[in-house]
């Protein structure tokens, strides 16, 4: 779809808040330490920010344990009034939307462009779509055998720690707050430590909505001091965190060792897209570029993985070399620029370091696989040709803007590659035929299969991953299941009824 240009940016957003979110109020560190955040554009401080740390997690914890409290002003309030807070905060999200994204292309480095049509667009629709379920979030009854009547009822978890990336900060911290608000839980965000801002700024737009103290708290930090005392504190009742497979494995360790809290993880992937040789070459060379490119590479369900029919490989090789060396690299606040700079210093030198195990075990780099520029975390959109899955870049998950493509023969060999990883987080594939395309994605293991697209998420239908890609679904009806329990009330009766 051709959208307007979006209305211009701020080019130097004002930084309104840099502390702690605790009780609907703003406060400092306990330690006084605070923490920079950089502009990856160009690797300069934008500003200092509160460091919270477990001191601070104790007292946002226990602010979510009060408000969720029996009898609280959150706990008695209607169902259908937790949809009029969430649609308003949508509303000062969409009234502020030219802020929030100037501010996340600041912190962030991505195209001002995707910010504005992509993250926001999600933020509020996500919210709206919650609000819409607060008051349908309903149990069961149920025929039970002998005199008894037997109902459940859907309750709040209670306190939920959420624990969010760097990618998309403002749109992932709305993702995890909808549905657990939707359900009536308290929250307690930490923010990535790159990119702290947006998420401030909803915290005042939460406050400025109506929510009573205490049901959202937003506590910056680095993840293992404040992640670390969120994910094993005892009064958290759940934790979400979307992040490294290896970090998911901590959270689930701390979980495990102190009061086993629900948890959900949304992990890395190494996603598969397979070209079928009937696919359309003018149109998936383009899709199969931006399944990669988008965002710089740092998509969790990026098609790191690119597999093409043999009868076509070499037209598509030349074609997605052509296409990545014409990318509009640039300042992200212009809106011509399609591609910004990779979001720090340390994503910058991991993905270079990825970069050159592929040169030395032996792919062939077609294009790109270089800093751009001399200034900011810019890298050259690169191609790799003659990747095998026991290479790094084959197996490991880049999140940076490196294509691999790699040449099959037939449905059941490249059912066997896709497979042939430890993730499990999303696939594609491209043919006219039906057949061929349901073969492959009831074959595939991965929580979401694109059909002839790529990239379809929705805030309508479930998101996850198989294997290590993650636990749990984010997202739609599903998205609820993990924001609540189920309570099972069984009422004795003097007769069968
Ligand atoms: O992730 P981390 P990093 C992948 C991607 C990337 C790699 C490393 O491959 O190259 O992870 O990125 C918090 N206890 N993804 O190092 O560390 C941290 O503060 C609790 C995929 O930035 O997993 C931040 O808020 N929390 C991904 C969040 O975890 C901890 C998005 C993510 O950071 C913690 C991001 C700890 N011990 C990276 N350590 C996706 N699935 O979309 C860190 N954190």
């Amino acid at each position: 779809m051709n959208l307007p240009p979006p209305p211009p940016p701020i080019r130097n957003p004002e930084i309104k808040y840099t502390q702690i979110f605790i009780n609907n109020e703003w406060v400092n560190s306990e330690s006084g330490k605070t923490f920079p955040t950089i502009n990856p554009t160009n690797g300069k401080k934008i500003c200092d920010v509160q460091e919270g740390d477990k001191a601070d997690i104790d007292k946002a914890v226990a602010a979510a344990k009060k408000a969720f409290e029996f009898g609280s002003e959150w706990r008695s309030m209607d169902a259908s009034q937790r949809a009029v807070l969430l649609n308003k905060l949508a509303d000062l999200i969409e009234r502020d939307r030219i802020y929030i994204s100037s501010l996340e292309t600041l912190d962030n480095g991505k195209p001002y462009n995707d910010a504005y049509y992509r993250d926001l667009t999600i933020c509020m629709k996500v919210l709206r779509y919650f609000a819409g379920w607060t008051d349908k979030i309903q149990g069961k009854t149920i025929p039970v055998d002998g005199a008894s009547f037997c109902y459940t009822r859907h309750e709040p978890v209670g306190v939920c720690g959420q624990i969010i990336p760097w990618n998309y900060p403002a749109m992932m911290m709305v993702w995890k707050i909808g549905p657990a608000l939707a359900c009536g839980n308290t929250v307690v965000v930490k923010p990535a430590e790159q990119t702290p801002l947006t998420a401030l700024h909803v915290a005042s737009l939460v406050k400025e909505a109506g929510f009573p103290p205490g049901v959202v708290n937003v506590v910056p930090g680095y993840g293992p001091t404040a992640g670390g005392a969120l994910s094993s504190h005892y009064d958290v009742n759940k934790i979400a965190f979307t992040g490294s497979t290896e970090v998911g494995k901590l959270i689930m360790e701390a979980a495990a060792k102190t009061n086993l809290k629900r948890v959900t993880l949304e992990l890395g992937g190494k996603s598969p897209l397979v070209i079928f040789k009937d696919a359309n070459l003018d149109e998936v060379v383009e899709v199969a570029h931006r399944a990669l490119f988008f965002n710089m590479g740092q998509v969790c369900t990026a098609a790191s993985r690119t597999y093409i029919h043999e009868d076509i490989y070499d037209e598509f090789v030349k074609r997605s070399v052509e296409r990545a060396k014409s990318k509009l690299i640039g300042d992200p606040y212009d809106l011509k620029s399609e591609y910004g700079p990779q979001v720090s210093k340390e994503q910058f030198d991991r993905v270079l370091e990825l970069i050159e195990s592929g040169k030395s075990e032996g792919a062939n780099l077609e294009c790109g696989g270089n800093r751009h520029g001399t200034e900011g975390y810019f890298i050259q959109p690169t191609v790799f040709t003659n990747v095998t899955e026991n290479m790094r870049i084959g197996k490991e998950e880049i999140f940076g803007p490196v294509q691999q493509l790699i040449k099959f023969k037939t449905m059941d060999e490249v059912v066997e590659r896709a497979n042939n990883t430890s993730y499990g987080l999303a696939a594609g594939c491209f043919t006219k035929d039906l057949d061929t395309a349901l073969e492959f994605s009831s074959r595939v293991q991965a929580g979401s299969v694109w059909m002839n697209g790529y990239g379809l998420a929705t805030t309508q239908a479930p998101f996850g991953g198989f294997k290590m890609s993650g636990i749990g679904r984010e997202a739609g009806e599903y998205g609820l299941q993990a924001y609540y329990e189920v309570k099972t009330v069984v009422i004795k009766t003097n007769k069968k009824l």
